[in-house]
């Protein structure tokens, strides 16, 4: 029936008359628009795959979460970059960026983040965008998320202090403040008022300069303001002319705020369906949606978690993954890979694609445990328990699988890698159904292996 299908007509249309572009590295990727999500706790790589994949796409853009994301990636040349809030696409010079309505946004970062991309000769201008929906995230809010974290005292989540939650706070209570509204100052300046007005009922004794922050918007606002667009409608009406979507999740699905360990999670929703939410492109357009792996696990800041390890097998491990924050530069909590949690990743996110990174930072081991089931009270369980007892609760039964103890760091082919190797990443594949398309053997960009 004409009426199931789901591609629009027009799309179609516009789709059949595009040229097909050809790769410059890697294989092509046969979707038109590909959504790159974490599957575990952040920094799985997914700014390196969006780096690589950005050569195949037309239009790159972020969906949810700020300042709170890193992303690490290395150019051609070895040059490394820390990304927070620019799409990790902005290094390929064709590709056009796209910062949608469900980011919250903290411009005087982005300002920095912007220049120091242009003195390294990123060009910027006509080429990335900012949704007139998105909410402004204000340094009260950095403040709040640093008063609320000192209330926990002892039972902090660990944030990393960017206001992220706060600012979701403040859009989900209505009297956030959006991108848009600095078209018009007057306005804007009693809703600033407001907000940090609120902000003094809620913590007593708390100052904050509000009219200062007003007069450094009001010159902000001249170097935003042409950056400034519909991205719902750009995003849309590039689709439906044939062009090419990459979305580069923040954070991952462990950390989501309906589904990772609340409360301890971030304030967005980093899985697919917030990526629907984060850009106005409907979900049925997602042809591809990548989930991001280490081949072990880690998580900055407090929270169960269940495959962690300590001690001295921990520290080899964290130094091996140079496992330390990008934006806070805080070590990482490190651990095997979690079974139950990536088949729960792969069922919430609809993933059609694995992307094992990290590989490489196992070849010194002799054994490798995988963690395959949860056992809650002696019993195998098949779900992820949605309360935190029972998650600080589940014991892991791992599988154990002999290592390779070879330098995997520079091969490039599938056929290349030892069979131990390729038997750890069969058996993730068994155990979640979905292809592990690539593995990361290394940081740069073309240190990836294609399974074929
Ligand atoms: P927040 O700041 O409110 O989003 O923190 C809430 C929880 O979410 C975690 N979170 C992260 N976990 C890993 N990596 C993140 N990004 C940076 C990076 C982290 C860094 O890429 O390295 O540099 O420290 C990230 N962002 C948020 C956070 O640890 C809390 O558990
Ligand atoms: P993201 O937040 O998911 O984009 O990940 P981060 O950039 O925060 O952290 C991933 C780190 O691992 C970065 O320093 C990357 O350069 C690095 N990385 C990515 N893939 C690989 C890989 O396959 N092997 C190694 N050794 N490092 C990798
Ligand atoms: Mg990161």
């Amino acid at each position: 029936h004409p009426s199931l299908q789901r591609t629009p007509v027009l799309a179609q249309a516009a789709a059949a008359s595009a040229t097909p572009k050809q790769p410059k590295a890697g294989s092509w990727l046969d979707a038109r628009v590909a959504v790159v999500i974490g599957t575990q706790w952040g920094d799985e790589g997914k700014g390196k795959l969006v780096d690589v994949l950005a050569q195949q796409y037309d239009i790159v853009a972020r969906a949810q979460g700020g300042a709170n994301a890193g992303h690490t990636i290395y150019d051609a040349d070895g040059n490394k970059y820390a990304l927070h809030l620019v799409p990790s696409g902005i290094l390929n010079p064709n590709a056009q960026c796209l910062i949608g309505n469900g980011v919250v946004v903290h411009l005087p970062g982005l300002f920095e983040e912007i220049d120091g991309l242009a003195k390294r000769g990123v060009q910027i201008e006509g080429r990335l965008f900012l949704s007139d929906r998105a909410h402004l995230l204000f340094d009260l809010h950095k403040e709040i998320d640093g008063l609320r974290e000192e209330e926990l005292a002892g039972k902090q989540i660990g944030t990393t202090k960017r206001g992220i939650g706060p600012a979701y706070a403040s859009k989900a209570t209505r009297n956030g403040i959006r991108v848009g509204d600095l078209r018009n100052m007057e306005d804007f300046a009693d809703k600033l008022r407001k907000l940090a007005w609120d902000g003094s009922k809620r913590f007593e004794g708390w100052q904050y300069d509000v009219e200062a922050d007003i007069a450094k918007y009001d010159e902000l606002r001249k170097k935003v303001l042409p950056l400034v667009v519909d991205t719902v409608d750009m995003i849309n009406n590039g689709y439906e002319e044939g062009r090419r979507v990459l979305v580069e999740g923040g954070q991952a699905t462990m950390l989501d705020i309906d589904f990772g360990t609340y409360p301890f999670v971030t304030s967005s929703n980093p899985t697919s369906g917030g990526v629907a939410n984060g850009l106005g492109l409907a979900p049925g357009k997602f042809e591809a949606i990548i989930g991001v792996a280490k081949a072990y696990t880690t998580r900055v800041g407090a929270g169960p978690y269940p495959t962690e390890i300590h001690g001295e097998e921990a520290e080899a491990l964290r130094k091996v993954g140079q496992e330390y924050g990008t934006t806070t530069g805080r070590p990482r909590r490190v651990g095997w890979l979690d079974i139950p949690a990536l088949r729960y990743a792969t069922r919430i996110n609809g993933l059609t694609h694995i992307n094992l990174t990290k590989l490489d930072c196992l070849d010194g081991l002799e054994t490798i445990q995988l963690g395959v089931a949860y056992k809650l009270h002696g019993e195998i369980i098949k779900a992820v328990p949605s309360d935190l007892p029972s998650l600080e609760q589940v014991e892991v039964v791992y599988e154990s699988i002999p290592g390779w103890k070879t330098d995997i760091t520079k091969m490039r082919r599938w056929d290349e890698l030892p069979e131990a190797a390729k038997r750890y990443v069969g058996r993730i594949e068994e155990l979640i159904g979905v292809p592990c398309k690539w593995i990361g053997v290394g940081p740069g960009r073309d240190a990836i292996v294609e399974e074929p």
